[in-house]
């Protein structure tokens, strides 16, 4: 399992925007549990009994060509959570992202069958006004080996560097042109360089909240591919005072911006300080 990143690992993040991780961010035994929640949690089975903060897709109800996606399962599954908010995924993130703790914001359980379309290029941080500091980092592990024509997360090198472009909310599902934000964002007489994170199960990539990054179609016709995701905060995020967001804002209290640790939990901090609950989530290895 990776523990830590060389020195070597958190230049090319820096430098890049991303860093990719060939395997080892989830054990084997966690792999095959987190396997096997993915159909009863699309099937709207909550283990918890307590919904995810975001269904976006659901059976019957949405096209068989959109990726399948669950934002804050965690509060869903206890599996889903162990990974999640599991200490070695915050400790890594916030070695890159020079911070001196991580609390989540939100997960994403990500299921892409053959046949289903793109997701829109984006920056994380474009959807953070409502929150101080307006950033964040993305840790994205695949539950199965990937490949270059089944629509895995693709980065675009160095675009952490330009600047936060306005956040795009029609076009993120099924967009006709992926590519469209970060072609309009680069700056003059810069070509697009897309990276796709082609990895082994328990792999993935972490990457900086500004980094364009999104996925093209899966038309390997054969191969699904299974991601789970978790976007980290610094530790000191606060709520802003008058931004808001429609779904998360809905846990800032009257009074107090401070960010409550059941719905945004401490996963990892130099001081050793965790949220206490988290000890009583199941242990993947
Ligand atoms: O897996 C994908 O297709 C996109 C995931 C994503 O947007 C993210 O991890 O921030």
């Amino acid at each position: 399992m990776v523990e830590s990143f060389s020195l070597e690992q958190v230049d090319s993040f820096q430098r890049d925007g991303f860093l990719i991780v060939d395997e080892g961010l989830v054990s084997e035994r966690g792999l095959e549990l987190l396997r096997e929640r993915y159909v009863p949690l699309f099937e709207g089975e909550y283990e918890t009994g307590i919904r995810p903060d975001e269904v976006n897709w659901v059976a019957g109800r949405d096209p068989e060509d959109r990726t399948r996606q669950l934002c804050n399962a965690w509060k869903a599954d206890d599996v889903i959570a162990a990974q999640v908010l599991s200490e070695r995924t915050g400790r890594l993130a916030a070695q890159l992202a020079s911070y001196r703790g991580v609390r989540i914001l939100q997960d994403n359980v990500l299921w892409k069958p053959p046949g289903t379309k793109a997701i829109g290029f984006h920056q994380d941080s474009s959807y953070a006004d409502y929150l101080v500091p307006p950033e964040m980092i993305t840790c994205w592990i695949s539950l199965h080996e990937t490949q270059a024509d089944a629509g895995p997360i693709e980065f675009v090198r160095g675009s952490h560097t330009w600047p936060k472009s306005p956040p795009e909310r029609t076009q993120f599902h099924a967009p006709a042109d992926w590519l469209a934000g970060p072609r309009a964002a680069a700056p003059e007489g810069v070509e697009l360089e897309t990276v796709p994170v082609v990895v082994k199960a328990g792999g993935g990539s972490f990457h900086h909240g500004l980094t364009w990054h999104g996925s093209a179609p899966n038309s390997s016709g054969t191969v699904a591919r299974m991601a789970l995701v978790s976007h980290f905060l610094p530790v000191e995020a606060r709520f802003h005072e008058t931004n808001v967001d429609v779904n998360y804002s809905r846990y800032r209290r009257r009074g107090d911006l401070s960010m409550d640790e059941s719905f945004f939990p401490v996963v990892w901090t130099e001081s050793g300080y965790r949220t206490p609950w988290l000890a009583e989530l199941p242990d993947l290895g």
